[in-house]
């Protein structure tokens, strides 16, 4: 594939000396590149397809680094890396060692600041305003930030400090009427109300310019108009929410002219006050699987240009479908069942049930705090609900689980998706902290499945066996292949292989398959090994800490943080019970995990079949009772 203008970008430098004519040719090319790239490596298409024109734009009148562009979310910020020096390691983006899907703080100093969770750009660009100022530097900060992001709290928030910041915060809204799926709420629909309106906010914006092009008398009635409280005021101006908040309006604009864009970001550079230009766009623009299908097209696994369809289809039933099948089922026999969604009703699971249970479904958009304390009142006044929600995103409602649902005991299920590494997206995406996070919170039940139909064992359960808050939590993907030899037994816990043996592999989740796969392998070369696999990871069940005290080594093996996870716990316990043996404790130090597939990231952290055996091959080879210093844990 050629790309004769794309391969001349060696910075935005680049991209403001072309002329005029030459941007549809260039935003072509982008959208090539994006198209050819995600279908070869997975990552967030329709997003950056409809964010080509606004992202040249920004770069032709702005100049990063000086001006800071923070990008919400950051999914949408391709073909800004494209545009900024970033076009030859474009080919790796999310892969192991490549450059990030996600803006990185380190990978370029275009990227001023790092995103993945929804909602920070506007508290987060109005930081880098203020401290420009205070230091007495250039420049501006500018958020660029979706509808759908604009629905989460921390949004607010940030729109609610941005009136007093100062002048050099230019906040941009890329409005595609879309979170991942259609985007909901008051927001949502009083935005649409400004769309359809564009007759009004011309005559508007033409009233402004005219006023401030007189001379004297233009800045005195426009004054004037602003302190006044009557009618005409109302019309010209605070006629939008965000005037109310203290910015000057600017839009709404058709995000795919890239000229009418210029002109309106060249407005807000010269406002003199914190300002809000509002930019229409088509997500998935360009490719018209995705402009058809925006929501199936936001992220995507590889994929044939030509048909759109998977690449790799998938071949068994993910947990994430047999969860929206069980609840389903669950639902139909029990009508206090609710669903609750933050804007991510197809990934967890949802879709089925949100058709058949309209009632009983909630989307609240990307306001998981939000997801949460509502749930607990559902749950206050008699009702089932159900949150379902990936791993890391349940991260900022922390405070809400323990303060809303379990200090008050209150029956609220976390059906937690994505639940350890997730792979490509990286380190703001891997789910390697709600064990431990979940571990400190007083009545609250934990189950990990690592099958599906343990999944939806689980799931009863938690509806009918449990008092208070239950948390189910499950990988992305399908059940990994167990031996034939394994047989479910559906309790808090399973012994695989005998209570006679030397080693116990202890274990939950997915690595069971991974533990098993070690231990077999460690069985041919003689050793003797079983895993024992938890199921209820707190409370743990007392039984599997007799079981543990029968062998003389034990391995924790722990897909997630080892400080605060269970390994550490059930060392701790061990202890106390006076284990004397060797307790080795195998997690996710101290660190966050970058991107690449689940199977590589499991190999570098040494968490796989290979990475176990050859772990308990350490511990029993030259010293048998004495570990590798760092992966000792005194008892
Ligand atoms: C806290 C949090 N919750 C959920 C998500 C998952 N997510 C990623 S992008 C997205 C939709 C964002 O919509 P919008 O801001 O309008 O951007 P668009 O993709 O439409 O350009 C969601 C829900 C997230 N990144 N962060």
């Amino acid at each position: 594939m050629d790309y004769p203008l794309l391969d001349q970008i060696k910075g935005p430098e680049d991209v403001k000396r072309l002329h005029t004519d030459e941007i549809p040719a260039l935003c072509a090319e982008l959208r090539q590149k994006v198209i050819q790239t995600v279908s070869s490596n997975g990552g967030h298409l329709a997003s950056n397809l409809g964010a080509v024109e606004l992202t040249v734009a920004l770069h032709r009148v702005f100049s990063s680094p000086k001006d800071q562009i923070v990008w919400d979310v950051g999914h949408q910020s391709y073909v800004h890396k494209l545009l900024t020096g970033r076009m030859h390691e474009f080919a790796s983006i999310r892969q192991l060692n490549g450059i990030s899907g996600f803006p990185q703080i380190g990978e370029s100093v275009h990227d001023p600041y790092g995103a993945g969770h929804s909602s920070t750009s506007i508290s987060a660009a109005a930081g880098l305003a203020a401290a420009k100022r205070m230091r007495g530097e250039d420049g501006f900060a500018i958020a660029v930030v979706g509808d759908g992001a604009l629905t989460g709290g921390l949004a607010f928030e940030g729109i609610n400090n941005a009136g007093r910041a100062p002048e050099n915060l230019i906040i941009v809204l890329n409005d595609n009427k879309m979170s991942i799926s259609k985007n909901v709420g008051a927001i949502a629909r009083y935005l649409m109300v400004i769309r359809s309106k564009p007759i009004y906010f011309k005559i508007k914006d033409i009233a402004e310019v005219i006023l401030a092009h007189l001379p004297f008398f233009g800045k005195k009635i426009r004054t004037a108009l602003v302190l006044s409280k009557n009618a005409v005021k109302n019309y010209l101006y605070h006629s939008t929410i965000f005037e109310e908040m203290g910015l000057i309006y600017l839009g709404p604009v058709d995000g795919h002219d890239t000229e009418a864009v210029e002109r309106l970001l060249n407005r807000a550079k010269k406002v003199g006050r914190p300002a809000l230009v509002h930019v229409l766009t088509v997500k998935g623009k360009g490719y018209p699987f995705a402009e058809q299908n925006p929501g199936a097209y936001h992220g995507v696994s590889r994929f044939h240009v030509e048909t759109g369809t998977a690449l790799v289809p998938v071949s068994h039933e993910t947990f994430s479908a047999v969860f929206g099948r069980t609840l389903c089922l669950a639902a139909s026999n029990n009508p206090n069942i609710c669903a609750i969604t933050a804007a991510m009703t197809s990934g967890t699971g949802l879709t089925d049930f949100s058709k058949q249970y309209k009632d009983r479904f909630f989307d609240v958009g990307i306001a998981e705090e939000h997801a949460v304390v509502f749930s607990a009142g559902l749950a206050a006044n008699g009702m089932l609900p159900v949150f379902a929600v990936y791993s890391t995103f349940l991260q900022r409602a922390y405070d809400q689980i323990v303060h809303d649902v379990a200090l008050q005991n209150l029956k609220v299920i976390f059906a937690i998706d994505r639940a350890g590494l997730v792979g490509e997206d990286g380190q703001t995406h891997q789910g390697i902290l709600d064990v431990a996070f979940l571990n400190t919170i007083p009545k609250m039940t934990v189950y990990s499945p690592s099958t599906a139909d343990e999944l939806s064992n689980d799931l009863l359960a938690a509806f009918y066996e449990i008092d208070g808050p239950v948390a189910v939590r499950y990988p992305k993907g399908t059940t990994p292949a167990l031996p034939k030899d394994y047989c479910p037994t559906y309790r808090h816990y399973d012994l695989y292989g005998s209570g006679q043996a030397d080693i116990l592999i202890v274990t939950y989740g997915r690595l069971f398959a991974e533990a098993v796969r070690a231990a077999n392998r460690l069985r041919a070369e003689g050793l003797s090994v079983s895993v024992l696999k938890l199921n209820r990871i707190k409370p743990i069940d007392e039984v599997c800490f007799e079981t543990a005290m029968f062998f003389s080594q034990i391995y924790f093996v722990e897909e997630g943080m080892r400080s605060g996870g269970v390994g550490e716990l059930f060392c701790a316990r061990m202890a106390e019970r006076g284990f004397a043996g060797q307790f080795t404790v195998a997690a996710i130090e101290d660190r966050f995990v970058q991107h690449g597939s689940v199977k590589e990231l499991l190999a570098l952290l040494q968490l796989d079949a290979k990475g176990i055996a050859e772990r308990v091959r350490r511990g029993n080879s030259k010293y048998p009772h004495r570990l590798h210093a760092e992966e000792r844990l005194p008892i």
